[in-house]
């Protein structure tokens, strides 16, 4: 059912071109977004309501979500997804305020300091897809970063729910609840981001969107990056895997079908130095697909052409398969894990041995689950702290200390052609003789 790609041999020079990966056209998306940024920037909610009633098909009243609503949807959430819940806020939490970072005085010269400080965003909306991904869990994951780097204002919008008499999932809203969110929108897709980044007259304008979404949240969070601040543009959920004989194929194989469940365009690639692993994989992955809820769903996900096996000679040829991927989740299923794990050099998280699935990470190890997807994690990282933190550095100089300095920067300000930048040094010193 999976595709095979045989590398063994050597390795092709354009490794990122021939591996397997869906592709995502947000660009296509962004000439049917504009209008409908445009719209809510004009005429504000009303808009708002009328593309929600479009497609949706649900009239709010208010865009925002009741206190009530919220206390109603915590009472009745089930207890054992509420302890779930709770205990995997707790661990995100202690992962979360390891990151927070402290501001860092250096001294340059006598007198001469920069000092970095590390403030927060005032105001974050957090986007939370809703209809088939209804995920509390990823509530959690983007809002316990932003209240760990110390984020005052946040707010979180999710699409209606016809069956919910309009409102978001309920779960979504417990989950909200349990984070000590008060303020939700029943607002969906694109016109959620364009609400958050214009704001209108119920809601403010934030400074930062994060969340994952579909294609139209991608496009309009590309369009409106710059006027606010985005996390990422989320593609579909991958997962590779690199193993050797060593690997137990049924762990392999569930694994790989665990990340397909998001989407019929999720990725799971398995590499490995085993062919003997990867015909066991082959062989496990039809009755466990057949056996599971959305099989239909995975199926297509594993069939697909950003999905395959790939075989290679060594495990130094994986680790150059697995870093030019660049795979959002990458398992390490081999002898001596550890080890193998520590050569990574690309990848949005990595799970290291038997007992670290990527499921775990979803929901319970405390680590992020928003990371970078499509290859991003070459030069991105996931969800952290640090996201919702702007570095600013405070230059405090003495008298003493901008004389002593003074020569080079006439020299640099020369060699600039830009003698007015001298000369604002200068003035302080001789009342501007040039
Ligand atoms: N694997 C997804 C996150 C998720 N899984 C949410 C289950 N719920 C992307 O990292
Ligand atoms: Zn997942």
């Amino acid at each position: 059912m999976i595709s095979r790609i045989d590398m063994r041999g050597s390795l092709p020079g354009n490794l990122r071109d021939v591996l397997p990966r869906a592709e995502l056209d947000v660009e296509a998306a962004l000439s049917k977004v504009r209008p409908l940024c445009d719209d809510v920037r004009h005429r504000g909610v009303a808009a708002v309501r009328e593309w929600t009633a479009r497609f949706d098909g649900v009239e709010l009243g208010s865009t925002r979500v009741p206190a009530a609503a919220l206390t109603r949807a915590l009472d009745g959430l089930d207890p054992a997804v509420r302890a779930a819940l709770e205990e995997s806020i707790r661990r995100a939490r202690m992962v979360h305020r390891d990151q927070r970072r402290t501001d860092t005085l250096t001294q340059v010269v006598p007198g001469g300091t920069v000092t970095e400080r590390w403030v927060p965003v005032d105001r974050v909306g957090l986007y939370v897809p809703g209809g088939r991904a209804v995920y509390p869990s990823s509530v959690v994951m983007n809002v316990v970063p932003a209240q760990e780097a110390g984020v005052v204002s946040l707010a979180v919008s999710s699409p209606p729910q016809a069956d919910f008499d309009g409102l978001p999932h309920p779960t979504i809203l417990a989950a909200c609840a349990l984070l000590g969110v008060e303020e939700v929108y029943a607002v969906g897709g694109a016109q959620a981001v364009a609400m958050f980044a214009y704001g209108t007259e119920e809601c403010e304008p934030v400074t930062m969107v994060t969340g994952p979404g579909n294609i139209w949240v991608a496009a309009a969070k590309r369009l409106l990056k710059g006027r606010i601040g985005i996390d990422s543009e989320a593609g579909p959920t991958e997962i590779a895997v690199l193993a050797d004989d060593t690997a137990d194929p049924a762990h392999v194989a569930a694994d790989l079908i665990s990340q397909a469940e998001h989407d019929v365009i999720a990725a799971a690639v398995l590499v490995t130095t085993s062919e003997a692993l990867a015909d066991a994989v082959e062989r496990e992955l039809p009755a466990q697909v057949a056996a599971t809820k959305h099989s239909e769903r995975i199926t297509e996900a594993l069939t697909g052409r950003q999905s395959g096996i790939v075989l290679v000679s060594s495990l130094d040829d994986g680790l150059r398969v697995v870093d030019a991927y660049a795979a959002e989740h990458l398992e390490i299923q081999t002898a001596d894990a550890h080890a193998v794990a520590a050569r990574v050099r690309n990848a949005g998280a990595i799970f290291i041995g038997p007992y670290a699935p990527v499921s775990l990470g979803d929901y319970m190890a405390g680590s992020n689950h928003v990371l970078p997807t499509g290859g991003c994690a070459c030069h991105s990282s996931g969800l952290s702290v640090q996201a919702f933190l702007r570095g600013i550095h405070v230059v405090d100089y003495s008298r003493e200390a901008l004389a002593e300095a003074a020569g080079h920067v006439y020299a640099l300000s020369e060699a600039e052609d830009l003698p007015a930048h001298g000369a604002a040094v200068r003035v302080r010193f001789d009342g501007g003789a040039r």
